[in-house]
């Protein structure tokens, strides 16, 4: 069982007409406000689908990026640990997270010096990685490590190449397989997974969710053709304006 394929609920936030003021390094200009809002709805209508109750927090004034919940916190099947941003500017969203995340499990919190965010934070095949990053710090993982181990989970820590987050990256497809863009190919963390590599040009395929037994993959890839032997369902998502902010599938909703 793919505890992926078991969730039940997905905590979103709807973007605010600020989006386009978010950290960006896509150079693809400024996202559309109001496409962004109809690519983001359609998500979270495919998430409905998939039988999650969603749980749907207003923009966050002054945090342009806050409808990344992803990265704010990371959700365990026993605990919810608040995260400490690495970016600056996007300090503050865990404020209004916490909160939310209380009414489902118990808090944690990952403390200064330490910085962390749940893009860099993988879960696949019951063990939990942990990228090393430019937004997460060694001191930030080994404090995630230490509240997962409590719960007898096992982390690896993984130096993150290439792109945003170790997510960028790297994504559980379910079923002991995983999707890779090159950069993270030979790493010796995923070598007991059964792998799908992509082309290094169409890296940004990699951030793929596997939900509730489907796959929602960003449309218009042809990594689309490499998934198709998985025998799960596979839902292209029209997510051309979240990239622009260099976002993607998986850090617009945190789920469990
Ligand atoms: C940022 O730079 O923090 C946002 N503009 C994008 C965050 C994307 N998050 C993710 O992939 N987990």
């Amino acid at each position: 069982m793919n505890r992926s394929d078991a969730f039940r609920t997905a905590v979103i936030r709807t973007p605010g007409p600020d989006c386009g003021k978010g950290l960006t390094t896509a150079g693809l200009g400024a996202p559309d406000f109001f496409r962004l809002l109809e690519q983001h709805c359609e998500y979270v209508r495919l998430l409905a689908e998939a039988g999650l109750e969603i749980v749907r927090l207003p923009p966050a004034p002054g945090f342009p990026d806050a409808y990344f919940v992803e990265d704010p916190a990371v959700v365990s099947p026993e605990i919810a640990v608040i995260a400490r941003p690495g970016a600056a500017p996007r300090r503050g969203e865990e404020d209004s997270l916490a909160p939310v995340l209380a009414r489902f499990k118990p808090l944690a919190r990952i403390e200064a010096p330490g910085s962390l965010e749940g893009g860099d934070v993988l879960e696949a095949g019951g063990r939990w990685f942990i990228g090393l990053s430019e937004r997460t710090n060694e001191e930030g993982a080994r404090q995630l490590e230490t509240i997962l181990k409590s719960s007898g989970h096992d982390c690896t820590f993984v130096s993150v190449p290439a792109g945003l987050h170790l997510k960028s990256s790297v994504n559980d497809l379910g079923d002991g397989w995983l999707i890779l863009a090159p950069a993270l190919e030979s790493n010796p963390a995923f070598q007991g997974f059964r792998r799908i590599v992509l082309e290094a040009e169409e890296s940004y395929a990699a951030n793929v969710l596997r939900i509730n037994g489907r796959i929602l993959l960003p449309a218009g890839f042809p990594a689309r053709r490499k998934l198709g032997g998985l025998g799960v369902p596979l839902l292209e998502v029209d997510v051309g304006e979240v990239r622009k902010m260099d976002g993607g599938l998986t850090c617009m909703s945190l789920r469990f």
